[in-house]
């Protein structure tokens, strides 16, 4: 969902959720969960064989059971990504056009941002769950688009916006028309239910509106009225739904909206029962993803802390976005401060691996297009934005990229900022360049085709990083663990399977940085096997990060 309200929501949750979540908020490794079990770190399964470099280095918190990750994932916003047929919006085509470009980025799978016909830019309220927005261009695009993006090994994950429609959207029409209508219950009517349309949202918003005389639901905006999940045919068309984009070779969705599916009122939606038929919902929703395709991936926009996440992962989502990641790796390449990334991490996974039973994939980003770009957050400051990319690109799971972050493109609220053409050229005229808004954040920002060519660029770097990441299956698939330096300018974790192990190291500063590591680690990680710059050195357990730097040792 784009509505800025959602940053009240944040804040409410911050103020609301109770201890479990500021464990989670808390870097202190010294804090304990009170819903963390032991079971999961005792499973024997769990523990390295003993001569291995994962039992030397004692890395027990990387073994968390987790599922398998699948390489990065790159978010697209079609309509600001390049235009093949001259109007200006960027199209399906466009995308097509661009799969050699992203391959050589070195992405794997591509979230595109909803391309079902709506009535706004940004598609997050649709009239046709089976239809592909006319604007995007046409069904036999689509189609053409999966085809070529699989002959690359690229999959696609299709935004899935069900919490609610479009108040224009047919059903919604038909539900108005009265209370005898079929499409009636479709939707969630106070009166018709027996529901207080006084109350207020869960983040203190009006929540139904009203409509001759009678009030209709709608969290984010009247012009987004909920859907009732509670029917049994919504239930059914939204699966039917699902199962006809999987049938065509959808790859996978992004669940818009996944916690506000069932009612988050003031009063209820930290209630038991509520979390419960969220994470029902999202279970049958699954089982009925998988009966087309079994290895469908489904990743949702869960915009809370790790407490509220947890339950969404058993059985239903693959993954949620971590929020507090994001915001946690920002703020530490900006103030050049370690923050204990690996301990965060690994108590929030031991958490996430408990509640889905050792299978859940994290997904960490940066900033997505609801929020201010990362380049802004950091005022320009390439330097930074370098960091933040290595932070990202060196973490478990599946990472996230925005369209433009790998240019460092600008963009601060309100939404149409955060989503402007991509700029391909610096002229903004040029074939492929999308104009259905101006570029006007973007003016200064050296475009791709420049980029490309300078081995220094921000670009380059992304680029490095991801391959080294492709290339490295502990860096893809181990787990994290806390590793602290004694100089507070430099992060670091290890990253550990059951059988290998990886220390990564940044040096957050400007200044070149020497690290003498612990004679065990020494003896273990003799390797300097990927440097983000040149002049970085390992001799004897001793490290030299040149600045602004990273880097990663190997047995
Ligand atoms: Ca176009
Ligand atoms: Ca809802």
């Amino acid at each position: 969902m784009s509505i800025s309200s959602k940053w009240m929501n944040c804040l409410r949750t911050a103020c609301l959720v109770s201890a479990v979540s500021l464990v989670f908020a808390g870097c202190q490794s010294q804090a304990t969960a009170p819903s963390e079990d032991k079971t999961v770190q005792d499973n024997k399964s769990t523990e390295a064989a003993s001569g291995t470099v994962t039992s030397k280095l004692k890395l027990a918190d990387a073994l968390t059971p987790m599922g398998t990750s699948n390489g990065v994932y790159y978010e697209i916003f079609v309509r600001s990504f390049y235009d093949t047929n001259g109007d200006g919006i960027g199209d399906l085509n466009g995308v097509t056009a661009k799969l050699d470009y992203l391959q050589e980025l070195g992405v794997k799978h591509l979230w595109l941002m909803p391309i079902n016909p709506s009535p706004s830019y940004h598609g997050y309220d649709v009239t046709d769950y089976y239809g592909i927005n006319p604007d995007y261009g046409t069904m036999d695009d689509f189609k053409h688009l999966l085809a070529e993006a699989h002959k690359r090994d690229i999959k696609i994950v299709m935004d899935f916006v069900v919490n609610h429609t479009s108040s224009e959207h047919p059903w919604f029409k038909e539900s108005m028309k009265g209370k005898d209508n079929p499409k009636r219950d479709w939707y969630m009517w106070a009166e018709d239910l027996k529901l207080d349309p006084a109350i207020r949202g869960a983040w203190g918003q009006q929540a139904w509106h009203e409509r001759d005389g009678k009030h209709y639901l709608g969290v984010f905006w009247e012009g987004m009225p909920d859907l009732h999940i509670d029917n049994a045919e919504v239930r059914a068309e939204i699966k039917k739904a699902a199962q006809f984009w999987l049938k065509l070779g959808v790859d996978g969705f992004r669940l818009d909206a996944a916690k506000h599916v069932y009612e988050d009122f003031y009063n209820t939606s930290q209630n038991p029962d509520v979390v419960q038929n969220n994470q029902k919902w999202w279970q049958e929703f699954r089982q009925a993803v998988q009966e087309v395709n079994p290895e469908a991936y489904l990743v949702g926009e869960v915009w809370d802390s790790p407490a509220v996440i947890g339950p969404f992962l058993k059985d239903g989502l693959h993954s949620a976005f971590n929020f507090d990641m994001a915001k946690r790796m920002i703020s530490m390449v900006q103030d050049e401060k370690d923050s204990d990334i690996g301990s965060m991490m690994s108590r929030i996974y031991t958490f996430y691996s408990k509640q889905s039973d050792g299978k859940f994939v994290d997904a960490p980003f940066l900033t997505n297009h609801d929020q201010n770009r990362v380049m802004s957050e950091l005022q320009g400051n390439v330097n930074h934005a370098k960091m933040a990319a290595s932070v990202l690109l060196t973490l478990p799971g599946n990472p996230f990229i925005y369209y433009g972050e790998e240019i460092g493109m600008l963009g601060l609220k309100p939404d149409e900022r955060l989503r402007e053409p991509m700029k391909w050229t610096a002229d903004e005229k040029s074939a492929g360049m999308t104009t259905w808004e101006p570029a006007s954040s973007n003016k200064t920002v050296t475009p791709i085709e420049q980029q490309m060519k300078d081995p220094s660029s921000l670009w380059n770097h992304y680029k490095k990083l991801i391959a080294y990441r492709n290339s490295d299956k502990v860096l893809q698939q181990g787990g994290i663990q806390s590793y602290k330096t004694n100089i507070s300018e430099v992060a670091g974790y290890y990253r550990a399977t059951k059988e290998d192990a990886r220390l990564v190291l940044h040096n957050l500063s400007g200044k070149e940085q020497q690290i003498q590591l612990s004679a065990d680690t020494a003896a273990v990680l003799e390797t300097l096997v990927f440097s983000s710059v040149d002049g970085a050195a390992l001799k004897d357990g001793a490290c030299t990060l040149p600045p602004y730097s990273t880097i990663v040792l190997a047995p």
